[in-house]
């Protein structure tokens, strides 16, 4: 998500990072490339002009305060324009009516039906009973699809083979709901590859029909400046309340989700990050400013880890953490655990620099199979005996687990690092000790293995971490000389 836009505008922060102050000419040099970076991400041309004069404006009026840095005050700056522009706070569904009644619209494949079942599963999550109405009626296939989903997720899905009218299935679901006390209903609608009267006809009629409290536009983010306009087109012609942008997941350049709101005037409110029913976020504007300027997100990481991690499993993680009695039965449980929280990538991405290390070479989206099939291929003392692997054994293993005497080894080596690391709390080992008392950060620390690029330092301080972008995450040689001459 957003990689390449983040990239350029960190590269535009490491130029500006190393002067004395903000002057006029450095901030136009800063914002000429935050002008370029945006319109390479396929930011609409009106909102980057104006995006970029309100930057400018801002660092011009900033006041010169000594302990911050130039760079400090304009990721400062530019993360505030990129909030107000997506949107301040996020825009909760409307449902306060019962049974709520949500319409899923949008052009075809955009991920409507999948999105249907998304969202009935995270409404599920908060308690809220869901009817599914099957209102593509037109391809059996995609009735198929959503009752499919609906099994999965074990939601009811209203459907009818016969019946050619979509507004009575729809208005059906809707007495049904009300009938079985069902508190809200979603529904799925036909896409077509462009906007054309019969399509908007027809949905105009399901609106009349049920008199949605939410008509939600599916849009591929993908699609860059071309979802925005559809996104346009759509809401001129039914009023839409708001926008789930799916497939950020494969976006690296953030155009749709930085320009529809200004566009149409509308929300988004979720976003859709895979093709499995929990790769579904609700959209927050100032966690997906921070993932932007390479921040992470560690709020979303936080609300995850807390979703899938057991409280009383982390806490006696943290504790043989402590005790260095650690070993790779428990590393394993983490590996274990981080893919269920969608995977290496994903949590490094959500970690301040982690995107870095997600891009490094070996990070190739298999490294947990790898990992697990490494430590599968160990003996039980050599799990719990980390130290007795020597290289017969590394060998042996390295067979066992279709890998390499080099893969093994370097598992070993992060793992041993892993450990000192924990022991000592650096930047990542207390961002993650905050969060879960040390639980998935063993893992993830483990994977940074020392190899953290140069360079990453520098960001602004996460508040209350009180580390700076990874730059604590291996004691640079610099820090290593202060301490010795200090002794
Ligand atoms: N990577 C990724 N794929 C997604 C996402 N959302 C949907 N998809 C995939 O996009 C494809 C189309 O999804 P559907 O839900 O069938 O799309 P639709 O809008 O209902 O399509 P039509 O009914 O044909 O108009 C499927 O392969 C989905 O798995 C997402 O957030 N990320
Ligand atoms: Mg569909």
């Amino acid at each position: 998500m957003f990689e390449s836009l983040t990239e350029k505008l960190q590269i535009t922060f490491k130029n500006i990072r190393g002067l004395g102050k903000l002057s006029e000419s450095n901030i136009a040099d800063a914002t000429r490339e935050i002008r370029l970076a945006l319109l390479e991400a396929d930011v609409n041309y009106e909102i980057v002009k104006e995006f970029v004069e309100s930057v400018k404006n801002d660092c011009l009026g900033v006041e010169v305060v000594k302990t911050v840095s130039p760079g400090e005050q304009l990721v400062k700056i530019v993360n505030d324009r990129l909030r107000e522009l997506m949107g301040e706070a996020e825009a909760p569904l409307d449902l306060s009516r019962h049974p709520a009644v949500i319409m899923l619209v949008g052009l075809h494949g955009t991920g409507k039906t999948t999105t249907c079942a998304k969202l009935a599963a995270h409404l599920r999550k908060e308690n809220r009973s869901v009817l599914l109405v099957a209102g593509d009626i037109y391809r059996p296939a995609a009735i198929d699809q959503l009752e499919i989903l609906g099994r999965e997720i074990d939601v009811p899905v209203l459907s009818d083979r016969i019946v050619q009218d979509v507004a009575a299935i729809a208005k059906r679901g809707v007495d049904q709901a009300r009938r079985e006390g069902l508190r809200t209903v979603i529904i799925d609608t036909a896409g077509r590859l462009q906007i054309d009267d019969d399509m908007i006809k027809e949905l105009e009629r399901v609106k009349a029909a049920v008199d949605p409290t939410e008509i939600m536009l599916v849009a591929d983010a993908a699609l860059g400046q071309e979802a925005v306009s559809v996104a346009d087109h759509f809401h001129k012609a039914l009023d839409i309340t708001g926008v789930i942008l799916t497939k950020m997941d494969g976006d690296s350049r953030g155009g749709a989700a930085l320009s529809i709101r200004k566009v149409t005037n509308r929300p988004i409110k979720f976003i859709g990050v895979g093709e499995k029913t929990e790769d579904f976020e609700v959209f927050h504007p100032d966690r997906m400013a921070s993932r932007i300027l390479g921040m992470g997100d560690i709020v979303s990481l936080v609300e995850k880890a807390a979703e899938k991690i057991d409280e009383e499993e982390a806490a006696k993680m943290a504790e043989k953490l402590k005790k260095n009695t650690f070993d790779f039965n428990d590393f394993l449980q983490q590996i274990r655990q981080m893919r269920e929280m969608g995977g290496m990538e994903s949590v490094l991405n959500m970690l301040p620099g982690g995107a870095n290390i997600a891009k490094m070479p070996g990070m190739d989206g298999n490294e947990t199979e790898r990992m697990e099939a490494i430590i599968l291929s160990m003996t039980k003392k050599e799990r719990s005996k980390p130290d007795t692997i020597d290289f017969p054994r590394r060998k042996r293993i390295a067979q066992g687990s279709g890998t390499s005497i080099e893969a093994v080894g370097q598992l070993v080596k992060q793992f041993s690092m892993l450990r000192k690391m924990m022991k000592k709390r650096g930047m990542l080992g207390r961002v993650m000790g905050a969060m879960m008392g040390g639980g998935l950060g063993g893992a993830l620390a483990g994977m940074g293995g020392g190899a953290m690029p140069a360079g990453m330092g520098g960001l602004p301080p996460m508040e209350g971490f009180g580390g700076g972008g990874g730059s604590n995450f291996t004691p640079s040689k610099k820090k290593k000389r202060k301490k010795k001459k200090r002794r």
